[in-house]
């Protein structure tokens, strides 16, 4: 079995990474506060990611990482700098000092959040940020692509929509991302033979999504969930979600419109 480092463990998605993932890898759990307990095939190392010296250590000896640590939703500069811009550049030179092969990088639907609902993007689709977290995710993802051209460090960032069990709103219909279809995608990440970067859209078979996905179809992703199956739950109780045209219009949602928005129709929203 493989050793993969899972970071930020701790979390939400991190949580039910551990639960899908179980007997498929040994997983060496980090994150930046103690863990309750770990299962067979678990082990524990603490690690605050901004720290270079702990953050070797974690990743000392792993075949792969999972990267999940990090700031999840937006916030100041300062805890989005040092949360997800040192921490994930800690993470890959850690990577490449300490001879890790294969990287999983979490980004996020809002590395590309500013554009429209109707645009239909892939893979090839540069950054469009909506948001100084959705900034952080793109700076990931040309990270990957440097330590994967220049230090052979391969890595497969998955532009994540929304983690859950179910969709939320009409806006995750779009994007939602099943537990199990992302524990897929990860596992395709870490064990495809031929990988050196690529980007990926983390999500489910959404009828109603608008992203092109055909680069983790030709990796061999069979998403098994489907947002559809939501869909008249959903629709019989929000229309809107975020209550604002523009955020309603982009793909980002209130992401977009956070701290942008006195006037919906300023010239550079639109
Ligand atoms: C993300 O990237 C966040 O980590 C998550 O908390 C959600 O806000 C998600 O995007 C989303 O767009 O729904």
């Amino acid at each position: 079995m493989k050793t993969i480092l899972l970071t930020g463990a701790g979390g939400g998605v991190g949580t039910f990474m551990r639960a899908e993932l179980k007997g498929r890898y040994k997983l060496r759990l980090s994150d930046r506060s103690p863990l309750a307990e770990c299962g067979p095939d678990e082990e524990f190392v603490q690690a605050d990611l901004t720290d270079m010296d702990a953050t070797r250590k974690a990743v000392a000896g792993v075949d792969g990482i999972i990267h999940l640590g990090g700031y999840s939703v937006e916030a100041d500069w300062d805890t989005i700098h040092t949360a997800n811009f040192i921490g994930t550049y800690n993470l890959y030179e850690a990577a490449r000092l300490e001879g890790a092969k294969r990287v999983i990088f979490a980004s996020s639907n809002h590395a590309v959040g500013f554009h429209e609902r109707t645009n239909t993007i892939d893979h090839t689709t540069a950054p469009r940020p909506d948001s100084r977290y959705g900034l952080s995710k793109a700076f990931g993802e040309s990270l990957s692509s440097l330590y994967a051209d220049k230090y052979g460090v391969e890595s497969m960032c998955i532009r994540i929509g929304n983690v859950g069990t179910e969709p939320i709103d009409v806006r995750r219909m779009s994007i939602w991302l099943s537990p199990r279809d992302l524990a897929q995608l990860v596992c395709i990440g870490l064990d495809h033979p031929d990988i050196k970067y690529e980007i990926v859209y983390g999500m489910s078979d959404n009828a109603r999504s608008w992203w092109d996905n055909s680069n983790a179809t030709r990796l061999g992703y069979k998403p098994q969930d489907k947002s559809e199956d939501f869909a008249e739950q959903i629709l019989a109780t929000k229309t809107s979600d975020t209550g604002n045209l523009i955020g309603d219009l982009k793909q980002g949602g209130d992401f977009v419109t956070f701290e942008a928005v006195d006037d919906p129709f300023k010239p550079g929203l639109k």
